[in-house]
């Protein structure tokens, strides 16, 4: 039986907090309704955001665990609330692209919306002071970000992913035209990390194009947490009819200080990505 007890903050970012546990290798990420865009020029709160992003992260995550993707998830605690392996974070940010959008029709010229034949991985330094430039493998080398080897595990890593959600999200009705991954070591070894949510994926619907994402909040386009609940609707609304939703209909099993503890060991953990 894991019971996990939730300690002090370790750390507070721009959409999430993470708590240590009494488990020194798990933490807790606490998902907040905070939004913030252009390295945090711009602020705002997208009400019931945490939810959405960590109810589908965790269903996300338990996807990818299946399918050969070592993940930092271990469960769904609550409704902002997912247990997780503590990771010593990469500092990159890597980007995978179906379809041109963003900061790559800017650089590029190419129309929003253009298709890419094979998807395109960047690299970003993962740095608030520099405003997360854009660098290449060699800048990673001479930065010391993570060795050649690991690099290429990355790499291969993202494709594994898109291959995974591309499918998955279009199943839904949802064209995945880009997304943002984070990595991190633990325990010898590379997992994947932080949240996969609109806050970090640009989603369109298939049929009429309207973006489902954070481009909404970005872009002062309206309608912010309608398109967040109607991602919630799709993938975690249907993910538990389906029953392939983690921690849906499951106890907590963090307690905190004077809060009595469910039962229960945590799930997912041993079976977890341990065996990419
Ligand atoms: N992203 C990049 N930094 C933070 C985030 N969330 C994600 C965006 C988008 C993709 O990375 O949400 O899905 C590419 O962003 P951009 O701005 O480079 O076009
Ligand atoms: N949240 C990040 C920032 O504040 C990036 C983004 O999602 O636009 O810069």
């Amino acid at each position: 039986m894991t019971q996990v007890q939730k300690r002090g903050k370790i750390y507070e970012g721009k959409a999430k907090i993470v708590y240590a546990t009494d488990k020194p290798g798990l933490i807790i990420q606490y998902f907040k309704d905070d939004a913030t865009a252009f390295n945090a020029l711009k602020r705002g709160t997208i009400v019931g955001k945490g939810v959405v992003n960590n109810r589908m992260s965790g269903v996300l995550f338990t996807l990818l665990g299946k399918k050969r993707v070592p993940t930092h998830f271990l469960d769904t605690l609550s409704d902002r609330e997912m247990l997780c392996r503590r990771l010593d974070i990469i500092k990159i940010e890597t980007i995978a692209r179906n379809v041109v959008a963003g900061s790559l029709a800017k650089r590029t010229g190419l129309e929003e919306g253009t298709p890419i034949r094979e998807p395109v991985l960047e690299l970003y330094y993962k740095s608030d002071a520099l405003g997360d430039p854009m660098i290449n493998d060699e800048h990673v080398r001479m930065l010391k970000l993570a060795t050649p080897e690991e690099l290429r595990w990355i790499r291969r890593m993202a494709l594994r992913i898109n291959g995974v959600l591309r499918p998955y999200f279009r199943r839904k009705g949802l064209l995945l035209v880009d997304f943002k991954l984070e990595f991190g070591r633990h325990a010898g070894r590379l997992w994947l990390g932080d949240e996969i949510s609109p806050d970090t994926c640009r989603l369109w619907d298939v049929k009429t194009g309207e973006r489902l994402d954070k481009d909404r909040f970005r872009r002062d386009l309206g309608g912010v947490e309608e398109a967040y609940q109607e991602v919630f609707r799709r993938v975690v609304g249907r993910a538990a009819a389906e029953g392939e939703a983690s921690g849906s209909g499951k106890k907590a099993s963090v307690s905190e200080p004077g809060r009595a503890a469910a039962e229960g060991e945590a799930s997912g953990s041993g079976s977890q990505g341990l065996t990419p």
